[in-house]
């Protein structure tokens, strides 16, 4: 399995609204996630700042690259712009991070 790490921006103020949404994520969308070979997906809020902190696992054989070409993954773009901070195409601006340390 592969292990990626990256932060999101939330604006600020909606934290709870970005809460909402995710309890209530889209079955599609995350089928969508499933099929491309994504794992294990969890996203952790630093509340003082609205960064948002994700790893994500995947098959080595994923195929994520895929995703933003999707209709369900630009709809859901679409609807998180609102609460995040995003490139022109919706996308949410995403910093990737390395891994500076793992103990096994
Ligand atoms: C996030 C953001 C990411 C998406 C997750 C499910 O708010 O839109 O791109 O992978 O939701």
């Amino acid at each position: 399995m592969e292990e990626i790490a990256f932060t999101m921006q939330l604006k600020p103020g909606v934290e709870a609204e970005y809460q909402r949404r995710h309890d209530a994520i889209w079955p599609e969308l995350s089928e969508a996630l499933v099929a491309a070979g994504v794992r294990d997906y969890a996203i952790y809020l630093h509340r003082e700042s609205g960064l948002l902190f994700a790893v994500q696992r995947r098959l080595p054989s994923h195929t994520t690259d895929a995703l933003p070409g999707l209709p369900i993954m630009q709809k859901w773009w679409a609807y998180m712009a609102d609460l995040m901070e995003t490139n022109p195409d919706n996308s949410p601006a995403v910093t990737p991070l390395p891994c500076v340390f793992r103990l096994t």
